[in-house]
């Protein structure tokens, strides 16, 4: 068996010290982060939803195997490191209210700081009011929000809505992403961006701000 079909296997089972060494043991290997990344743990996250969702896998189970794709990405996490110390730009991040799914924001946080950016990272179960004030506070070039369920993704729109409502909609370009969000519905929502995944996060960030 392939190192990475292994390392899968290892996510989906939750078992954190096997993924760990596997992850060293591919990075040692000569793999490229995004490889492992992309390969190895991304891929065993969405088996792990078919699983969830044919009734073989159960939350705590799903939970487990979270935990284990985290600890592996930050084995990697040095690897997307750019060197680069001079700010692209400000970014405020955070998955909106009633979503605790974090594991695809904090990947699309962890490209983006890689590439030069500066995050502000709310974490999950973010309201609209929460989202205008740091937006007020911190005074970014991007908001981005994340959403892994279809039931809350309304609360994007209910952001914008309220950056607008606030006068504020204008100073700041809202980029969202996430597995149920397309790009019509960033466009109807009136978001300036849409990204389907972290490495293209990362493109329209500098794409909509301007600079390469
Ligand atoms: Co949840 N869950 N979950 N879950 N979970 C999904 C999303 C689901 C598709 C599983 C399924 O049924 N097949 C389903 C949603 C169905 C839907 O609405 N469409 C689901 C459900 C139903 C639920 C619960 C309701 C289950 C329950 O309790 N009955 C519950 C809800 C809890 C809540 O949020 N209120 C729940 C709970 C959980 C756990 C807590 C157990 C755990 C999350 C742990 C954590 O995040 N810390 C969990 C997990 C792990 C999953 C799956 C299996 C994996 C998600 C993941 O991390 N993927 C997921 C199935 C799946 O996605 N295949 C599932 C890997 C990650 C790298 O990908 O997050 O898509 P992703 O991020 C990508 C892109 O989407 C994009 O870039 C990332 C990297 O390339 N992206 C952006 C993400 N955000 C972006 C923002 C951007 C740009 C790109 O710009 C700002």
């Amino acid at each position: 068996m392939s190192d990475l079909k292994a390392l899968n296997e290892a996510v989906i089972k939750g078992d954190i010290q096997t993924a760990l060494m596997l992850t060293q043991n591919a990075m040692d290997a000569g793999k490229k982060a995004h490889e492992v990344l992309d390969q190895g743990l991304i891929a065993a996250m969405d088996q792990v939803g078919d699983k969830f969702a044919k009734g073989e896998m159960f939350v705590p189970q799903m939970l487990r195997s979270a935990k284990t794709m985290q600890e592996c990405v930050k084995l990697i996490k040095p690897q997307f490191q750019e060197g680069d110390f001079k700010s692209k730009g400000k970014v405020v991040i955070g998955t909106v209210k009633g979503d605790l799914h974090d594991i695809g924001k904090n990947l699309v946080s962890m490209m983006m700081e890689g590439a030069g950016f500066t995050m502000t990272d709310l974490g999950v179960d973010v309201s609209a009011d929460t989202f205008l004030q740091k937006v007020q506070e911190v005074e970014p070039d991007i908001l981005a929000m994340s959403a892994l369920l279809s039931t809350t993704m309304p609360g994007m729109r209910e952001t914008i809505e309220t950056l607008r409502k606030a006068g504020i909609k204008d100073k700041v370009m809202v980029m969202i992403g996430g597995a149920p969000v397309t790009a019509n519905f960033a466009s109807e929502i009136k978001a300036d961006a849409y990204a389907p995944d972290a490495g293209s996060a990362v493109i329209e960030a500098k794409k909509v701000l301007g600079i390469s």
